[in-house]
């Protein structure tokens, strides 16, 4: 493995400021010890981003004047909707479903090289995820038959560590007639003596949401290849008062009070989305209990339910079943309303079967958010080898669906992330990719102490860079910090005008996914707002207004949430690229942003990575290190051969 290291004093000089247009300065003479920054392109680069602002607020009026010419996108319904579960689908912003005259290199660039997706058409929720003689194994919405929702199958894939997979044929497909309009989401369940319980929902026939029930033909299967679904489903059907499609995704059961089983299902009554639990003995049978483990006015129906137990103190994940001191419990619901999942901490009552979230107002669907962008219908499960919660997200698309047709798949699924509480903050999940995933780095490249002074871009030459691990830590100047009265109070990622938007103490972070000219650039990046009574906040951001000059086809919008950054932290940020997808994780995981992301220029060899500080008031100083990823090995599994 190679490492470079390089200082703030490689990086910049006296000649910082380049006049506008932006144009590289020429090339200069590169410090003993200094990295190739130069061989490449020139070396040292800092601009002004009067010239971004001005090209920013542009492009956002140009986005926002098509919002409102059209109409917001999301009145029109699109897949899904009429079926009884979400909008499966981005419907583009201008609504004209204009597509951009993408080339096939261009599409081709989209496709990941280490995220899990398909060989091809269309996935979306991770399903029944678990660890089984050596394998870890990944079921997931699938339509073997087009890149967008329907036909609705299970796919099956398998991987000794969650980053390289081997396809197997399907595992469920819909034939029967309580599935013949879907086998949608579900979860599975490892029993004390080794059996595999699987309850998913099923669209019936006639169209009614149902919970059935699926074993695997034979245990001592690795791959679990056959399934079998039970001859008397559905064991669930919905109760009274409960809507036909308003009953769905089952959850990983756990043991109560009483020694026997629960389960946990999404619903809906009126516009309160609640979670109804059941109780077995025999995994047939179940019986529904009075009253509801939680809900929340307001919030619609919920889906894909997760609820898990997580140690308050420990560093390690917990079995689904366990309780007792020391022990929370996480509720997590995907919002079908606004497609977000959202999750709070709380007591778990094994007497009554309730949870009580430990802050009404951090309650589940309104409170926080797993990650801040394109993450939904997630699902966890407990790795028994490992001892650790490990969550799975689907990401969707964020271009319109006749583009997905064109390069025929559609969405992802995120890194698996381990799972853990926020001991400082008591508050908060800590989100965090397996290690797994830092068996791809190979070549790094560390920056120490980089100043970013207000208004600056700083190139970080690393060649191409759509494959990238990236860890990076920022100072703010302490003096200046202290010294500031007031700043941006009333700050707010998704309502800011984005990384253009130039603030006392921000913004200052990354531009991933950015060509040299800058035409296209994606910022992730911080934002820190200072109240009159000393006490500051701080944001993590993601700004995809000027991250594709397709934009009719793609999602624009600006996204993030506060972040807490304690008295002793500083600001840091954990960001993943892989081609069209950017995971990014602050303060170890307290707060998360997916994006996607589909440039036209700044891709292969021209896609590059820049730090910036757009702060008017502030000098930042950066450290980041920054591995290439090699691509994963997923393929089929070679079933035919000894
Ligand atoms: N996806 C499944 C449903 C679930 C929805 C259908 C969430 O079971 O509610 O594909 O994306």
């Amino acid at each position: 493995m190679d490492t470079h290291h390089a200082t703030s004093h490689d990086l910049l000089h006296d000649e910082a400021y380049a006049p506008l247009p932006y144009s590289p300065l020429p090339d200069h003479p590169v410090p003993a010890g200094a990295p190739a920054l130069g061989q490449r392109r020139p070396l040292k680069v800092c601009v002004t981003l009067s010239l971004m602002f001005l090209v920013s607020l542009v492009s956002f009026i140009r986005v926002h004047v098509t919002v409102d010419n059209d109409g917001p996108s999301m009145e029109r319904e699109g897949r899904g909707v009429a079926q009884g579960v979400s909008e499966k689908s981005f419907l583009g912003f201008s609504g004209r479903r204009l597509s951009y005259n993408w080339t096939t290199a261009m599409l081709a660039w989209q496709r990941t090289a280490f995220h899990f997706q398909p060989e091809k058409n269309w996935m979306n929720d991770p399903d029944g995820p678990l660890f089984h003689m050596g394998w870890y194994h990944l079921f997931y919405q699938y339509n073997p038959d087009s890149a967008v929702w329907g036909n609705i199958t299970w796919g099956h894939a398998v991987s000794r560590d969650m980053i390289h997979w081997l396809y197997l044929p399907l595992a469920m497909v819909p034939d029967r007639w309580f599935d013949l309009n879907g086998v949608w989401t579900g979860s599975a369940t490892i029993l004390p003596n080794g059996q595999i319980i699987m309850l998913y929902t099923g669209d019936t026939n006639d169209s009614v949401q149902v919970q059935n029930l699926a074993y695997p033909a034979n245990l001592s299967d690795p791959l679990l290849l056959h399934w079998i679904k039970y001859e008397n489903n559905p064991v669930m059907v919905p109760p009274a008062g409960i809507g036909s499609d308003d009953f769905r995704d089952p959850t990983t059961m756990w043991v109560g009070a009483d020694g026997n089983w629960r389960v946990a299902v999404g619903s809906l009554v009126n516009t309160t989305g609640i979670v109804l639990v059941f109780q077995t003995t025999n995994f047939t049978d179940f019986e529904l209990f009075d009253g509801e483990l939680h809900g929340v006015p307001g919030t619609g129906m919920w889906e894909c339910v997760d609820f898990y137990p997580v140690s308050i103190n420990g560093v390690y994940g917990l079995d689904t079943s366990a309780h007792g001191p020391g022990i929370k419990h996480v509720l997590k619901a995907s919002m079908d309303d606004n497609r977000h999942d959202y999750y709070a901490l709380g007591e778990y009552d094994p007497m009554t079967d309730t949870w009580t979230p430990d802050d009404p107002e951090l309650d589940v669907g309104i409170g926080l958010r797993l990650d801040y962008e394109r993450y939904y219908a997630s699902k966890t499960f407990y790795d028994q080898v490992k001892k650790r919660r490990i969550l799975y997200g689907w990401i969707s698309e964020g271009d319109i669906e006749s583009d997905d047709l064109k390069k025929g798949w559609a969405s992802l699924q995120s890194i698996p992330r381990t799972v853990l509480h926020d001991n400082k903050t008591g508050t908060y999940l800590l989100l965090w990719p397996i290690e797994e995933v830092e068996s791809l780095r190979t070549n790094s490249t560390e920056f120490e102490d980089v100043l970013l002074e207000p208004g600056s871009i700083v190139p970080l030459d690393i060649g191409s860079a759509s494959q990238l691990d990236i860890v990076a830590e920022f100072e703010v100047d302490n003096e200046t910090l202290e010294a500031m009265v007031e700043a941006d109070v009333i700050y707010n990622c998704s309502t800011s005008a984005g990384a253009a938007g130039r603030g006392a103490l921000g913004p200052f972070g990354l531009l991933v996914l950015a060509d040299d000219t800058l035409s296209e650039l994606t910022p992730i990046y911080f934002y820190i707002a200072k109240d009159t009574d000393g006490s500051y906040k701080t944001f993590f951001c993601t700004d995809l207004s000027r991250s594709s000059l397709a934009v009719d086809d793609v999602d624009q919008r600006i996204y993030g949430s506060i972040v807490p950054a304690l008295d002793d932290e500083k600001p840091t940020m954990r960001v993943l690229v892989d081609h069209s997808i950017v995971e990014g994780f602050s303060q170890g995981g307290r707060s998360c942003i997916t994006t996607r992301v589909y440039p036209t220029e700044a891709i292969y060899g021209a896609a590059r990575l820049f730090l910036f500080n757009n702060a008017t008031g502030v000098n930042v100083t950066a450290s980041i290190k920054i591995w290439e990823m090699a691509s994963a090995d997923i393929h089929p599994y070679p079933l035919d051969q000894p």
